[in-house]
Protein backbone atom coordinates (compact mmCIF):
# COMPACT_ATOMS: atom_id res chain seq x y z
CA UNK A 1 0.00 0.00 0.00
CA UNK A 2 1.32 3.41 -0.89
CA UNK A 3 0.13 6.86 -1.89
CA UNK A 4 -0.66 7.85 -5.47
CA UNK A 5 -1.89 11.05 -7.07
CA UNK A 6 -4.59 10.91 -9.73
CA UNK A 7 -4.15 7.14 -9.64
CA UNK A 8 -0.55 7.00 -10.82
CA UNK A 9 3.04 6.82 -9.72
CA UNK A 10 4.95 8.82 -10.76
CA UNK A 11 2.28 11.47 -10.50
CA UNK A 12 1.16 13.21 -13.68
CA UNK A 13 3.67 15.72 -15.03
CA UNK A 14 2.61 19.30 -14.44
CA UNK A 15 3.68 22.00 -16.88
CA UNK A 16 3.18 25.62 -15.92
CA UNK A 17 4.29 28.73 -17.80
CA UNK A 18 6.90 31.07 -16.33
CA UNK A 19 5.70 34.46 -15.17
CA UNK A 20 2.03 33.51 -14.89
CA UNK A 21 -0.13 32.57 -11.95
CA UNK A 22 -1.14 28.93 -12.06
CA UNK A 23 -3.56 27.21 -9.74
CA UNK A 24 -2.83 23.71 -8.56
CA UNK A 25 -5.49 22.40 -6.19
CA UNK A 26 -4.47 19.53 -3.96
CA UNK A 27 -7.16 17.30 -2.51
CA UNK A 28 -6.50 14.74 0.17
CA UNK A 29 -8.76 11.78 -0.53
CA UNK A 30 -7.15 9.59 2.12
CA UNK A 31 -9.48 9.22 5.09
CA UNK A 32 -6.74 8.08 7.47
CA UNK A 33 -3.61 10.08 6.56
CA UNK A 34 -2.43 13.66 6.43
CA UNK A 35 -0.49 14.72 3.39
CA UNK A 36 1.36 17.76 2.13
CA UNK A 37 2.65 18.75 -1.28
CA UNK A 38 6.13 20.16 -1.45
CA UNK A 39 7.01 22.11 -4.60
CA UNK A 40 10.65 21.17 -4.54
CA UNK A 41 12.99 23.92 -5.70
CA UNK A 42 10.46 26.74 -5.74
CA UNK A 43 10.07 29.60 -3.28
CA UNK A 44 6.34 29.75 -3.60
CA UNK A 45 5.95 33.44 -3.00
CA UNK A 46 8.38 34.59 -5.65
CA UNK A 47 7.88 34.56 -9.39
CA UNK A 48 9.74 32.08 -11.54
CA UNK A 49 11.70 33.57 -14.37
CA UNK A 50 13.04 30.67 -16.37
CA UNK A 51 12.42 27.16 -17.52
CA UNK A 52 13.40 24.47 -15.14
CA UNK A 53 12.83 21.10 -13.99
CA UNK A 54 11.33 20.71 -10.57
CA UNK A 55 9.21 18.06 -8.89
CA UNK A 56 6.44 17.77 -6.37
CA UNK A 57 5.83 15.17 -3.74
CA UNK A 58 4.38 14.49 -0.34
CA UNK A 59 6.56 15.64 2.55
CA UNK A 60 4.86 13.32 5.04
CA UNK A 61 6.66 10.16 6.15
CA UNK A 62 7.57 7.86 3.29
CA UNK A 63 4.64 8.85 1.06
CA UNK A 64 7.12 10.32 -1.43
CA UNK A 65 8.20 6.78 -2.31
CA UNK A 66 5.31 6.79 -4.74
CA UNK A 67 3.77 10.23 -4.38
CA UNK A 68 6.12 12.20 -6.60
CA UNK A 69 5.84 13.80 -10.03
CA UNK A 70 7.64 16.18 -12.34
CA UNK A 71 6.90 19.88 -12.35
CA UNK A 72 8.15 21.73 -15.42
CA UNK A 73 8.19 25.51 -15.53
CA UNK A 74 8.22 26.24 -19.24
CA UNK A 75 10.40 28.95 -20.74
CA UNK A 76 9.12 32.42 -21.34
CA UNK A 77 10.19 32.60 -24.99
CA UNK A 78 12.74 30.42 -26.79
CA UNK A 79 15.08 28.40 -24.55
CA UNK A 80 18.78 29.32 -24.69
CA UNK A 81 19.69 25.87 -26.05
CA UNK A 82 18.34 24.24 -29.20
CA UNK A 83 16.87 20.75 -29.12
CA UNK A 84 14.24 18.78 -31.04
CA UNK A 85 12.28 17.19 -28.25
CA UNK A 86 12.53 16.29 -24.59
CA UNK A 87 12.07 13.36 -22.25
CA UNK A 88 11.61 13.20 -18.50
CA UNK A 89 13.69 10.54 -16.74
CA UNK A 90 12.51 10.27 -13.17
CA UNK A 91 14.28 7.82 -10.86
CA UNK A 92 12.44 6.12 -8.03
CA UNK A 93 13.10 3.40 -5.48
CA UNK A 94 10.97 0.28 -5.19
CA UNK A 95 10.78 -1.30 -1.75
CA UNK A 96 9.17 -4.66 -1.16
CA UNK A 97 7.46 -3.39 2.00
CA UNK A 98 4.78 -0.92 2.90
CA UNK A 99 5.68 2.67 3.76
CA UNK A 100 4.17 2.15 7.20
CA UNK A 101 6.24 -0.94 8.03
CA UNK A 102 9.47 0.76 6.96
CA UNK A 103 8.63 3.87 8.95
CA UNK A 104 7.69 1.85 12.04
CA UNK A 105 11.09 0.15 11.93
CA UNK A 106 12.99 3.41 11.59
CA UNK A 107 11.54 4.81 14.80
CA UNK A 108 11.37 1.50 16.68
CA UNK A 109 13.20 0.45 19.87
CA UNK A 110 15.28 -1.35 18.88
CA UNK A 111 15.84 0.21 15.51
CA UNK A 112 14.99 -1.81 12.37
CA UNK A 113 16.63 -0.67 9.13
CA UNK A 114 14.44 -0.58 6.01
CA UNK A 115 17.01 -2.55 4.04
CA UNK A 116 18.36 -1.35 0.74
CA UNK A 117 16.11 -0.68 -2.22
CA UNK A 118 14.70 -3.65 -4.16
CA UNK A 119 14.88 -1.93 -7.49
CA UNK A 120 15.56 1.42 -9.09
CA UNK A 121 12.67 2.58 -11.27
CA UNK A 122 12.69 4.83 -14.31
CA UNK A 123 9.43 6.75 -14.62
CA UNK A 124 7.82 4.24 -12.26
CA UNK A 125 8.91 1.14 -14.21
CA UNK A 126 11.62 -1.36 -13.40
CA UNK A 127 12.58 -4.84 -12.35
CA UNK A 128 13.31 -5.77 -8.76
CA UNK A 129 16.62 -7.28 -7.74
CA UNK A 130 16.57 -11.01 -8.42
CA UNK A 131 13.76 -10.81 -10.97
CA UNK A 132 14.16 -11.09 -14.74
CA UNK A 133 12.66 -8.57 -17.12
CA UNK A 134 10.05 -9.96 -19.47
CA UNK A 135 8.90 -12.62 -17.03
CA UNK A 136 6.03 -12.73 -14.57
CA UNK A 137 4.80 -9.29 -15.48
CA UNK A 138 8.15 -7.60 -14.88
CA UNK A 139 8.43 -4.82 -17.43
CA UNK A 140 11.66 -3.04 -18.25
CA UNK A 141 11.63 0.72 -18.66
CA UNK A 142 11.92 1.97 -22.22
CA UNK A 143 12.79 5.48 -23.34
CA UNK A 144 11.54 5.92 -26.90
CA UNK A 145 13.58 8.23 -29.12
CA UNK A 146 14.01 8.87 -32.83
CA UNK A 147 17.23 8.88 -34.88
CA UNK A 148 19.30 12.00 -35.55
CA UNK A 149 17.69 14.13 -32.93
CA UNK A 150 18.87 16.16 -30.00
CA UNK A 151 16.87 15.58 -26.85
CA UNK A 152 16.65 17.59 -23.71
CA UNK A 153 16.62 14.95 -20.98
CA UNK A 154 15.21 16.13 -17.68
CA UNK A 155 16.60 13.93 -14.91
CA UNK A 156 14.73 13.92 -11.61
CA UNK A 157 16.09 12.19 -8.52
CA UNK A 158 12.98 11.13 -6.65
CA UNK A 159 14.43 8.02 -5.11
CA UNK A 160 13.96 7.51 -1.40
CA UNK A 161 17.52 6.42 -0.79
CA UNK A 162 19.52 5.55 -3.88
CA UNK A 163 22.14 7.59 -5.65
CA UNK A 164 21.79 6.60 -9.31
CA UNK A 165 24.45 6.52 -12.00
CA UNK A 166 23.02 6.40 -15.52
CA UNK A 167 24.48 5.93 -18.96
CA UNK A 168 23.42 4.77 -22.42
CA UNK A 169 25.58 2.21 -24.22
CA UNK A 170 27.47 3.18 -27.41
CA UNK A 171 26.63 6.85 -27.27
CA UNK A 172 28.56 10.04 -26.60
CA UNK A 173 28.61 12.35 -23.62
CA UNK A 174 25.68 14.01 -21.96
CA UNK A 175 25.99 17.79 -22.04
CA UNK A 176 24.66 19.29 -18.83
CA UNK A 177 22.77 22.55 -19.49
CA UNK A 178 20.91 22.89 -16.22
CA UNK A 179 20.89 21.86 -12.57
CA UNK A 180 18.10 22.20 -10.00
CA UNK A 181 16.06 24.44 -12.31
CA UNK A 182 18.89 26.83 -13.28
CA UNK A 183 20.49 26.96 -16.71
CA UNK A 184 24.22 26.32 -16.74
CA UNK A 185 27.01 26.75 -19.23
CA UNK A 186 27.47 23.46 -21.14
CA UNK A 187 29.45 20.80 -19.28
CA UNK A 188 30.08 17.31 -20.66
CA UNK A 189 29.94 14.14 -18.57
CA UNK A 190 30.32 10.49 -19.55
CA UNK A 191 27.45 9.42 -17.32
CA UNK A 192 24.93 10.97 -14.98
CA UNK A 193 24.99 10.82 -11.20
CA UNK A 194 21.73 11.81 -9.53
CA UNK A 195 20.92 11.79 -5.82
CA UNK A 196 17.48 12.09 -4.32
CA UNK A 197 16.26 15.68 -4.61
CA UNK A 198 18.54 16.63 -7.50
CA UNK A 199 17.54 17.54 -11.05
CA UNK A 200 19.74 17.89 -14.10
CA UNK A 201 18.99 18.89 -17.68
CA UNK A 202 21.20 17.53 -20.42
CA UNK A 203 21.39 17.51 -24.19
CA UNK A 204 21.68 14.05 -25.72
CA UNK A 205 22.18 13.24 -29.42
CA UNK A 206 20.76 10.04 -30.88
CA UNK A 207 22.49 8.23 -33.72
CA UNK A 208 21.52 8.66 -37.36
CA UNK A 209 19.77 5.85 -39.23
CA UNK A 210 23.04 5.04 -41.01
CA UNK A 211 24.94 4.82 -37.72
CA UNK A 212 22.25 2.63 -36.23
CA UNK A 213 22.30 -0.08 -38.90
CA UNK A 214 20.04 -2.81 -37.60
CA UNK A 215 20.46 -1.94 -33.95
CA UNK A 216 17.65 0.18 -32.60
CA UNK A 217 17.78 -0.77 -28.91
CA UNK A 218 20.53 0.34 -26.60
CA UNK A 219 21.15 -0.75 -23.09
CA UNK A 220 20.48 1.77 -20.39
CA UNK A 221 22.93 0.99 -17.60
CA UNK A 222 22.89 -2.81 -17.65
CA UNK A 223 20.35 -5.64 -17.47
CA UNK A 224 17.83 -3.62 -19.38
CA UNK A 225 16.35 -3.64 -22.87
CA UNK A 226 12.95 -4.42 -24.32
CA UNK A 227 14.25 -7.14 -26.66
CA UNK A 228 17.42 -8.23 -24.87
CA UNK A 229 16.23 -10.08 -21.76
CA UNK A 230 19.53 -11.24 -20.34
CA UNK A 231 22.38 -9.13 -19.11
CA UNK A 232 25.32 -8.53 -21.45
CA UNK A 233 28.30 -10.76 -20.61
CA UNK A 234 30.43 -7.71 -19.96
CA UNK A 235 28.94 -4.48 -18.61
CA UNK A 236 28.47 -2.17 -21.60
CA UNK A 237 29.44 0.91 -19.62
CA UNK A 238 32.02 1.66 -17.01
CA UNK A 239 31.01 3.77 -14.06
CA UNK A 240 33.04 4.69 -11.02
CA UNK A 241 32.51 3.91 -7.37
CA UNK A 242 34.25 7.19 -6.66
CA UNK A 243 31.19 9.41 -6.48
CA UNK A 244 32.64 12.51 -4.82
CA UNK A 245 34.24 14.06 -7.91
CA UNK A 246 31.25 14.01 -10.25
CA UNK A 247 30.63 17.52 -11.65
CA UNK A 248 32.20 19.21 -8.61
CA UNK A 249 33.42 22.82 -9.10
CA UNK A 250 32.10 22.47 -12.66
CA UNK A 251 28.60 23.89 -13.12
CA UNK A 252 28.46 27.62 -13.81
CA UNK A 253 25.39 29.77 -14.48
CA UNK A 254 24.50 30.82 -17.99
CA UNK A 255 24.02 34.40 -16.76
CA UNK A 256 25.71 36.18 -13.84
CA UNK A 257 23.96 35.30 -10.57
CA UNK A 258 25.38 37.71 -7.99
CA UNK A 259 27.67 35.15 -6.36
CA UNK A 260 28.74 36.57 -2.97
CA UNK A 261 32.47 36.91 -2.36
CA UNK A 262 34.12 35.61 0.81
CA UNK A 263 34.32 39.15 2.17
CA UNK A 264 30.55 39.55 1.79
CA UNK A 265 29.89 36.57 4.05
CA UNK A 266 28.54 37.81 7.39
CA UNK A 267 28.38 34.54 9.34
CA UNK A 268 29.59 30.97 9.05
CA UNK A 269 27.42 28.19 10.50
CA UNK A 270 28.45 24.57 10.86
CA UNK A 271 25.94 21.73 10.76
CA UNK A 272 27.65 18.65 12.18
CA UNK A 273 25.76 15.49 11.31
CA UNK A 274 26.16 12.22 13.08
CA UNK A 275 24.28 9.04 13.78
CA UNK A 276 23.62 8.44 17.47
CA UNK A 277 21.80 6.15 19.84
CA UNK A 278 18.88 7.54 21.71
CA UNK A 279 16.83 6.08 24.54
CA UNK A 280 15.77 2.48 24.24
CA UNK A 281 18.21 1.54 21.50
CA UNK A 282 16.66 3.64 18.77
CA UNK A 283 19.01 5.09 16.16
CA UNK A 284 18.76 8.74 15.21
CA UNK A 285 20.52 11.34 13.09
CA UNK A 286 21.34 14.62 14.79
CA UNK A 287 22.52 17.95 13.35
CA UNK A 288 24.90 19.65 15.79
CA UNK A 289 23.27 17.64 18.55
CA UNK A 290 19.66 18.27 17.50
CA UNK A 291 17.41 15.52 16.19
CA UNK A 292 14.46 17.19 14.45
CA UNK A 293 11.30 15.22 13.70
CA UNK A 294 7.68 16.23 13.17
CA UNK A 295 6.96 16.40 16.91
CA UNK A 296 10.04 18.47 17.84
CA UNK A 297 8.49 21.94 17.57
CA UNK A 298 7.71 22.91 21.19
CA UNK A 299 4.38 24.50 20.29
CA UNK A 300 3.22 21.23 18.74
CA UNK A 301 2.21 23.22 15.67
CA UNK A 302 3.87 24.22 12.42
CA UNK A 303 6.30 27.09 13.05
CA UNK A 304 4.48 29.50 10.74
CA UNK A 305 1.19 28.87 12.51
CA UNK A 306 2.89 29.40 15.86
CA UNK A 307 4.45 32.66 14.66
CA UNK A 308 1.09 33.97 13.45
CA UNK A 309 -0.67 32.99 16.65
CA UNK A 310 1.95 34.02 19.18
CA UNK A 311 3.77 36.88 17.49
CA UNK A 312 7.45 37.80 17.98
CA UNK A 313 7.85 35.45 20.97
CA UNK A 314 7.62 32.47 18.59
CA UNK A 315 10.70 33.64 16.65
CA UNK A 316 13.86 31.73 17.71
CA UNK A 317 16.22 33.73 19.88
CA UNK A 318 19.15 34.83 17.72
CA UNK A 319 21.61 35.49 20.56
CA UNK A 320 20.93 32.18 22.26
CA UNK A 321 21.26 30.37 18.93
CA UNK A 322 24.70 31.89 18.26
CA UNK A 323 25.83 30.54 21.62
CA UNK A 324 24.45 27.08 20.77
CA UNK A 325 25.87 25.95 17.40
CA UNK A 326 23.34 28.10 15.51
CA UNK A 327 20.08 26.69 16.84
CA UNK A 328 17.85 28.10 19.57
CA UNK A 329 17.46 25.61 22.47
CA UNK A 330 13.85 26.65 23.16
CA UNK A 331 12.26 26.61 19.69
CA UNK A 332 14.73 24.05 18.22
CA UNK A 333 15.02 26.24 15.13
CA UNK A 334 17.92 28.00 13.38
CA UNK A 335 17.33 31.78 13.06
CA UNK A 336 18.76 34.07 10.38
CA UNK A 337 18.28 37.76 9.67
CA UNK A 338 17.25 39.18 6.32
CA UNK A 339 20.39 40.63 4.73
CA UNK A 340 22.77 38.09 6.21
CA UNK A 341 25.06 36.24 3.80
CA UNK A 342 25.55 32.84 5.38
CA UNK A 343 28.26 30.36 4.72
CA UNK A 344 26.83 27.02 5.80
CA UNK A 345 29.33 24.20 6.21
CA UNK A 346 27.70 20.78 6.46
CA UNK A 347 29.86 18.12 8.09
CA UNK A 348 29.92 14.35 8.31
CA UNK A 349 30.94 12.93 11.67
CA UNK A 350 31.41 9.24 12.46
CA UNK A 351 28.52 7.31 13.94
CA UNK A 352 28.68 6.67 17.66
CA UNK A 353 26.17 3.82 17.50
CA UNK A 354 27.86 0.73 18.96
CA UNK A 355 31.20 2.48 18.38
CA UNK A 356 31.12 1.58 14.68
CA UNK A 357 32.25 5.09 13.58
CA UNK A 358 30.55 4.51 10.24
CA UNK A 359 29.75 7.19 7.68
CA UNK A 360 27.09 7.65 5.02
CA UNK A 361 26.37 10.07 2.18
CA UNK A 362 23.66 12.70 2.43
CA UNK A 363 22.08 14.75 -0.38
CA UNK A 364 21.31 18.02 1.42
CA UNK A 365 18.33 20.03 0.23
CA UNK A 366 17.35 23.58 1.12
CA UNK A 367 13.80 24.86 0.83
CA UNK A 368 13.20 28.42 -0.28
CA UNK A 369 15.97 30.48 -1.82
CA UNK A 370 18.59 28.51 -3.75
CA UNK A 371 22.17 28.55 -2.52
CA UNK A 372 25.54 29.00 -4.15
CA UNK A 373 27.29 25.67 -3.88
CA UNK A 374 30.94 26.40 -3.06
CA UNK A 375 32.15 22.82 -3.11
CA UNK A 376 32.98 19.82 -1.02
CA UNK A 377 35.90 17.82 0.26
CA UNK A 378 37.28 15.31 2.65
CA UNK A 379 38.30 16.19 6.21
CA UNK A 380 37.88 19.74 7.51
CA UNK A 381 36.75 22.76 5.49
CA UNK A 382 39.68 25.12 4.83
CA UNK A 383 38.27 28.51 3.72
CA UNK A 384 41.58 29.79 2.33
CA UNK A 385 42.27 26.64 0.32
CA UNK A 386 38.71 26.57 -0.99
CA UNK A 387 38.93 30.23 -2.00
CA UNK A 388 41.76 29.25 -4.35
CA UNK A 389 39.52 26.63 -5.96
CA UNK A 390 36.77 29.23 -6.41
CA UNK A 391 39.08 31.59 -8.31
CA UNK A 392 37.59 32.19 -11.75
CA UNK A 393 34.70 29.89 -10.94
CA UNK A 394 31.14 31.12 -10.47
CA UNK A 395 28.91 28.45 -8.89
CA UNK A 396 25.41 27.93 -10.23
CA UNK A 397 22.50 28.21 -7.78
CA UNK A 398 21.46 24.80 -6.48
CA UNK A 399 18.95 23.34 -4.06
CA UNK A 400 20.31 19.80 -3.49
CA UNK A 401 23.98 18.74 -3.31
CA UNK A 402 25.78 15.83 -1.71
CA UNK A 403 27.65 15.58 1.53
CA UNK A 404 29.78 12.65 0.41
CA UNK A 405 31.25 9.68 2.18
CA UNK A 406 35.01 9.55 1.63
CA UNK A 407 35.94 6.65 3.87
CA UNK A 408 33.94 4.01 5.68
CA UNK A 409 35.01 4.89 9.20
CA UNK A 410 37.19 7.34 11.10
CA UNK A 411 38.07 8.15 14.67
CA UNK A 412 35.15 9.24 16.74
CA UNK A 413 35.35 13.03 16.85
CA UNK A 414 36.92 13.65 13.46
CA UNK A 415 35.36 15.84 10.81
CA UNK A 416 35.00 13.38 7.96
CA UNK A 417 34.04 15.45 4.95
CA UNK A 418 32.19 18.68 4.24
CA UNK A 419 29.86 20.43 1.80
CA UNK A 420 29.66 24.23 1.84
CA UNK A 421 27.10 26.73 0.59
CA UNK A 422 26.66 30.49 0.57
CA UNK A 423 23.14 31.80 0.97
CA UNK A 424 21.82 35.32 0.63
CA UNK A 425 19.09 35.50 3.25
CA UNK A 426 16.42 37.43 1.37
CA UNK A 427 13.20 35.42 1.52
CA UNK A 428 11.46 35.79 4.87
CA UNK A 429 9.81 32.61 6.05
CA UNK A 430 10.30 29.21 7.62
CA UNK A 431 12.48 26.95 5.51
CA UNK A 432 13.90 23.49 6.03
CA UNK A 433 17.44 22.34 5.29
CA UNK A 434 17.55 18.55 5.41
CA UNK A 435 19.04 15.36 4.07
CA UNK A 436 16.78 14.20 1.23
CA UNK A 437 17.05 10.49 2.02
CA UNK A 438 13.55 9.74 3.31
CA UNK A 439 14.79 7.27 5.92
CA UNK A 440 17.27 9.79 7.32
CA UNK A 441 14.59 12.47 7.50
CA UNK A 442 12.36 10.23 9.56
CA UNK A 443 15.35 9.49 11.82
CA UNK A 444 15.81 13.23 12.41
CA UNK A 445 18.32 14.60 9.88
CA UNK A 446 16.47 17.87 9.41
CA UNK A 447 16.87 21.51 10.42
CA UNK A 448 14.27 24.28 10.44
CA UNK A 449 15.38 27.81 9.62
CA UNK A 450 13.36 30.86 10.57
CA UNK A 451 14.51 33.69 8.32
CA UNK A 452 13.43 37.22 9.14
CA UNK A 453 11.67 38.82 12.09
CA UNK A 454 7.98 38.65 12.93
CA UNK A 455 6.96 41.65 10.77
CA UNK A 456 8.84 40.30 7.76
CA UNK A 457 7.48 36.77 8.08
CA UNK A 458 3.90 37.80 8.83
CA UNK A 459 3.77 40.28 5.96
CA UNK A 460 0.62 38.57 4.75
CA UNK A 461 -1.95 40.02 7.15
CA UNK A 462 -3.35 37.80 9.85
CA UNK A 463 -6.88 37.95 8.46
CA UNK A 464 -5.60 36.79 5.06
CA UNK A 465 -3.64 33.95 6.64
CA UNK A 466 -6.30 32.86 9.12
CA UNK A 467 -7.72 30.16 6.88
CA UNK A 468 -4.37 28.37 6.84
CA UNK A 469 -3.88 28.26 10.58
CA UNK A 470 -6.09 25.31 11.42
CA UNK A 471 -7.37 22.12 9.86
CA UNK A 472 -10.51 22.74 7.87
CA UNK A 473 -9.89 26.47 7.63
CA UNK A 474 -11.45 28.35 4.74
CA UNK A 475 -8.18 28.22 2.77
CA UNK A 476 -8.71 24.50 2.26
CA UNK A 477 -12.13 24.19 0.67
CA UNK A 478 -14.01 20.95 0.25
CA UNK A 479 -16.60 19.31 -1.97
CA UNK A 480 -19.13 22.01 -1.30
CA UNK A 481 -17.13 25.22 -1.27
CA UNK A 482 -14.18 26.78 -3.07
CA UNK A 483 -11.26 27.74 -0.86
CA UNK A 484 -10.78 31.42 -0.15
CA UNK A 485 -7.43 32.74 -1.31
CA UNK A 486 -5.18 35.75 -1.40
CA UNK A 487 -3.66 36.95 -4.65
CA UNK A 488 0.13 36.91 -4.34
CA UNK A 489 0.62 38.79 -7.60
CA UNK A 490 -1.03 41.97 -8.77
CU1 LIG B 1 21.17 11.42 4.95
Amino acid sequence: MSVVVNGTTPEPAIRIPAGKTSWIRVYNDMPDQNTTMHWHGLSQRTAIFSDGTYFYYSHVGLQAHTSSGSLIVTDNGPPPYRYDDERIIEFGDFCNATDASIEDGLVAHPFVWSGETHGVLIDGVGVATGSIGGTAGCVLPVIDVEPSKTYRLRFIGSTALSMVQFGIADHGDFTIIGADGQYTKPYDVRYMQVSTGQRFEVLFKTKSKAELGNQTDFVIYCNAAPIVTTAPATPPLTFSNVTYNWAEYALQPLKPNDFPTASQVTRRVEIRNRQMSANNASVIWAASGLQWIDTTAPSGKPYLVSIYENGPSAIPNYTNALANYGWDPITKAWPAKIGEVLEIVIYNQPSIVENNYGLDFHPFHAHGRHYYDIGSGNGTYDPAANELRLKGYNPVLRDTTNLYRYTSAQTVDSLAGWRAWRIRVEDAGVWMIHCHILQHMIMGMQTVWVMGDYEQIASIQHYDAAGYLEYGGNAYGNDSYTPSYVHQFS
